[in-house]
């Protein structure tokens, strides 16, 4: 098939999922065009059957604000028309759903598909915005095919947006042969005391993430466990938080590390995983952890519990409840049994619900459904 497949390139979820999924689809002999405004984060070397379209807008000074929408369909039209595309795969709707089916309009081509990915805040957060909601539901509705990647955010689209359409859950997934526990001792020293335990978030900082609770979290484990946390990633809340780091005097046991690209080398020397967001509609982090046997203490919000299984795999606890999220913490940190048994259900549950080929089959699946309906 000839797929392409629109995302946002940055360090977030729904582009890292676009990402893998559209290299490990060139990989089955796919072709696949990338169409964004900049080559996507993980897409960084040459990969047989990948092609990257970048979508260029203006900044005419009339235009106050760039016009992404309009830029992107016409770019959307372009691809198609010459690449030949059977299917327009938009992940995260806003606006990318909206520019595929002004494409779709343009090209009036029943035959190109497009099939919509619904990720998260899409739907739970910015698509509820009146100025957002009307557009957000007509485009939903209006794509050929429409996944959602947790049967929470399933559930909430239909209830946010009253919508009739089937939507087809299809988990996230993970590459267990690269997301597996190898121990860099070189690195793991480097970053804590042989004694310490570490303990590991990853995110894009944004208020949802709560990363507030990840500190208030650790600062009380720390008193009791000798640890030290190490937190990944970059986004709006970086600076606030270093500052609570310095207000609480845990700069030497905090290790800021921003954005990195090797997070497998990072997972494999934690011995706990925190997230504790506002909401999740799934929570890729944590299912990278578990792939890396890091058991996860995150909120049971949304549809981390679809992935977190409680007293399972890692704790889940109320958002917010700090006292209960140390707790749980503690108690895979204090206790050898209880970390390895969580720690070894976490790599299977990653594998046996998760594994790529497994989901990747079932996106192959569902393109080959939606292009004969
Ligand atoms: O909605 C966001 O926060 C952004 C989005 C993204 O594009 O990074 O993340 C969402 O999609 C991920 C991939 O499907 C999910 O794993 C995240 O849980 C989800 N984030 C939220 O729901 C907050």
């Amino acid at each position: 098939m000839n797929i392409g497949i629109v995302c946002y390139p940055t360090y977030g979820g729904s582009g890292i999922v676009a990402t893998e999924l559209g290299i490990s689809l060139a990989n089955r002999g796919h072709k696949i065009h990338f169409i964004s405004y900049a080559l996507p984060m993980r897409l960084d070397e040459f990969i047989p059957n990948i092609y990257f379209h970048e979508v260029e807008f203006s900044n005419y000074p009339l235009f106050e604000f760039p016009l992404y929408t309009p830029s992107l369909a016409s770019k959307i039209v372009e691809v198609a028309k010459f690449q030949n595309l059977d299917i327009v795969h938009a992940h995260y709707a806003i606006p990318h759903a909206t520019s595929a089916y002004l494409a779709k309009q343009i090209l009036n081509d029943n035959k190109l598909k497009v099939i919509t990915t619904l990720h998260g805040t899409d739907i739970t957060l910015v698509g509820m915005e009146p100025y957002f909601l009307p557009v957000m539901k007509f485009s939903i509705e209006q794509s050929d095919g429409v996944t959602a990647v947790s049967h929470f955010l399933k559930n909430m689209t239909i209830k946010n947006y009253n919508i009739q359409k089937e939507i087809e859950v299809i988990p996230n997934f993970v590459d267990s042969k690269k997301y597996s526990r190898k121990i860099n001792f070189e690195f793991r020293n480097r970053i804590a005391p042989k004694e310490n335990k570490i303990i590991v978030h990853i995110s894009n900082f944004r208020a949802v993430k709560r990363v507030e609770d990840v500190i208030k979290i650790f600062n009380k484990i720390c008193k009791i466990v000798p640890s030290t946390l190490v937190l990944v990633g970059d986004g709006p809340e970086r600076s606030s938080i270093e500052k609570m780091i310095r207000t609480l005097k845990l700069e030497d046991k905090v290790r800021c590390l921003g954005k990195q690209s090797d997070l497998v080398e990072i997972l494999s020397i934690a011995d706990l995983f925190l997230l504790p967001s506002q909401i999740e509609s799934f929570g890729l982090a944590a299912l990278e952890a578990m792939s890396c046997g890091v058991p996860v203490v995150s909120s049971n919000s949304g549809g981390l519990t679809e992935v977190v299984i409680n007293n399972e795999t890692g704790f889940t606890a109320d958002v917010g409840d700090i006292d209960n999220f140390t707790k749980y913490s503690l108690q895979i940190l204090q206790n050898k049994e209880l970390h390895n048994s969580f720690m070894n259900a976490s790599i299977n549950r990653a594998h046996k619900y998760f594994e790529m080929d497994q989901i990747v089959d079932r996106y192959e699946n569902y393109y080959l459904k939606i292009l004969q309906s």
